[in-house]
């Protein structure tokens, strides 16, 4: 049976938003934020990093979201619900795996930055907070622009890339970011109005 080792608040609650909405069995093993909002040490022992999601899965160790979400896929998504369009689908499926990625590179390093910059004490640095603020509008903007009026990312329905956006789209609102995004809010709302998601809360506790 897959092992998650979940850290509270954050993004490997998606983890376990995407294996309910395969509903496959897992067991968790739950870890606390220290009060510095780190990891505790014992997550070494899962993986060197110390950081989660990470997955067990036999003898199979992963610690990156997107991989994870991928494996999970590849090998247990028997009615291939969030697979990528197949290869034939050549610019659907390259803008598929564009956004699977997206949301662990270029979205989170702005939204990273902002949390750092909440925590630092006055006078904020002045570079990073600018950078930090344009950032955001873009990557936030961006979202939101191709998101336009469709209910997922991609389309009518919740597909893979869905988890991360979903994550980068709450990690915003909980910086108070979102308020000039409803279309990113209402995407938010409809993701984790979702019964998998509900599940997913109850059992890891956020
Ligand atoms: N790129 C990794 C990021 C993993 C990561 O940084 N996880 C955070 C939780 S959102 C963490 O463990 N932070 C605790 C720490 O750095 O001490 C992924 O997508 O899984």
């Amino acid at each position: 049976m897959i092992l998650v080792h979940h850290l509270q608040i954050g993004r490997p609650l998606f983890t376990v938003f995407l294996l309910e909405e395969l509903g496959l069995d897992y067991e968790l093993k739950l870890y606390t934020r220290n009060e510095l909002g780190r990891a505790p040490a014992e997550l070494k022992e899962a993986h060197p990093l110390g950081k989660s999601p990470v997955i067990e899965d036999g003898d199979i160790t992963l610690a990156e979201s997107g991989a994870i979400a991928w494996h999970l896929v590849e090998h247990y998504d028997v009615e291939g619900r969030f697979s990528p369009p197949p290869l034939s689908q050549k610019a659907a499926r390259a803008e598929w795996f564009q956004w699977l990625h997206y949301t662990e590179a270029s979205a989170f390093a702005p939204l990273l930055l902002k949390l750092l910059l909440m925590r630092e004490a006055e006078p904020k640095p002045q570079l990073i907070s600018m950078f930090a603020a344009g950032e955001v509008a873009l990557q936030l903007g961006y979202i939101q622009d191709f998101l336009g009026d469709k209910a997922y990312i991609l389309g009518a329905d919740l597909q893979l890339p869905d988890f991360g956006v979903a994550y980068i789209t709450q990690m915003a609102d909980r910086l108070g970011e979102l308020g000039p995004y409803p279309k990113l809010k209402a995407y938010l709302d409809r993701a984790t109005a979702r019964p998998a998601y509900a599940r997913a809360l109850k059992k890891t506790g956020g």
